[in-house]
């Protein structure tokens, strides 16, 4: 497709965006290009690639596709969602500050506690779910303010526009964490981000296959930092990875459509549960930021967080007696996952500050795959049992 296609639909992007058929045979689906390297016609005059770490016919393919999706002008894909953080936190400079949501994924939390205070770089973390409070914390030094919305592992929201807003008055770049929602549910660099990060391992790969990360934006200047960054850091994902991405992003509206109508519709049943205290979901009207799902989202996503009573051994049992759901890390594939966050992925977070942002002992979540409802309905209820 040409740039100007990109005015093209969701679902058609997903499937054409970045893939013309390929010219030497005419393949319909994205040629793998293993080649490290590439022959050049003179010293130092590639035709259009290098070297495989540089540039890549796949990558490039994958990279534009994921811009399309997210309506930014330049796509960077990288070996893990983990490894597109890392390379975004390379873009700030010693004595740089990140104004961060109060509840990540635990290994963006670890990243911004033990390894940038080695770049010279502090975060302050505040509850996203509150704007007036979370854009207090700003300071003079603040370079970057890192949401995830909907949060990882308790669904919160952050108020996009409002946020970008009043972050690039003050100078400074918006990152989204999109993981949870993917562009199908949300684009937020139209809502004013300056870019936009991905787990490319979740929703948008689909199926528990590949381990990759993404960072899109229009930001000419950042751009081109993670440009040089990509290159010099090196954290690429092989041809194969991205080929299998762009394989699974084929399929990512009707995936997320899926997702968003079962679990809907299981957030409910949960809901009216004796077992369950509390559950987590945008999509649900007593989601204390419902509207404002309503207003950024185009939809609830496919996680759901749910407090049992009982506390760590309820919520031992409960996930140990799943039949359907597999006990496991990671989230957005086909397959139903469910998982304990306070013991799992956001074990990196110390327990008091688990504690404080609610992240307890009972919570398990739930990520909601493609399997039909009434059996995922009946795998929850025989282990709520
Ligand atoms: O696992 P990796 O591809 O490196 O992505 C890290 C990451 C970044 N952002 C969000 C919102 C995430 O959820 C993750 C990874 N999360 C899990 C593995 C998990 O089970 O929550």
């Amino acid at each position: 497709m040409t740039k100007s296609d990109h005015e093209a639909a969701f679902e058609t992007l997903a499937i054409h965006a970045g893939q013309a058929p390929d010219e030497s045979h005419g393949a319909v689906m994205e040629p793998i290009v293993l080649a490290s390297t590439f022959a050049q016609p003179e010293p130092a005059k590639p035709k259009l690639y290098e070297y495989s770490r540089s540039g890549n016919p796949t990558r490039a393919a994958l990279e534009a596709c994921l811009a399309a999706l997210e309506k930014a002008s330049s796509g960077f894909a990288f070996a893990s969602g983990s490894a597109a953080a890392t390379t975004l936190l390379h873009c700030l400079s010693p004595g740089d500050e990140v104004l961060c949501g109060d509840d990540v994924y635990g290994g963006t939390y670890r990243l911004l506690t033990r390894v940038a205070p080695g770049l010279g770089i502090k975060t302050t973390f505040a509850d996203t779910s509150d704007t007036q409070q979370f854009l207090a914390a700003l300071t003079p030094k603040t370079r970057l303010v890192w949401l995830e919305s909907p949060t990882n592992p308790l669904l919160k929201l952050a108020d996009i526009a409002r946020i970008a807003e009043r972050v690039r008055e003050a100078g400074a770049r918006v990152v989204v964490d999109n993981t949870f929602a993917s562009p199908a549910l949300q684009t937020p660099l139209e809502l004013g981000a300056d870019v936009v990060l991905h787990s490319t391992t979740k929703y948008i790969n689909g199926h528990s296959d590949v381990v990759g990360g993404a960072l899109l934006t229009s930001d000419a200047e950042l751009a081109e930092k993670l440009k040089f960054l990509q290159n010099a850091l090196g954290a690429v994902p092989s041809p194969f990875d991205c080929y299998l991405v762009l394989r699974g992003i084929k399929t990512l509206a009707v995936r997320m459509q899926r997702h968003v109508e079962t679990a809907g519709a299981l957030s409910e049943r949960l809901s009216a549960h004796p077992g369950v205290l509390r559950v987590h979901y945008p999509g649900l009207a007593q989601h204390p930021q419902h509207a404002l799902a309503r207003k950024q989202m185009r939809g609830g996503g496919g996680i759901i967080s749910v407090e049992l009573t009982g506390g760590t051994e309820r919520a031992r049992q409960f996930l140990t007696r799943l039949r359907i759901f597999t006990l496991a890390e990671s989230l957005g594939g086909v397959e139903s996952l469910a998982e304990h966050p306070a013991s799992m992925t956001h074990a990196s977070i110390p327990a008091a500050q688990r504690q404080a942002i609610g992240i307890g002992d009972g919570l398990v979540r739930l990520s909601v795959g493609l399997e039909h409802e009434r059996d995922l309905w009946k795998d929850l209820e025989q282990a709520l049992a």
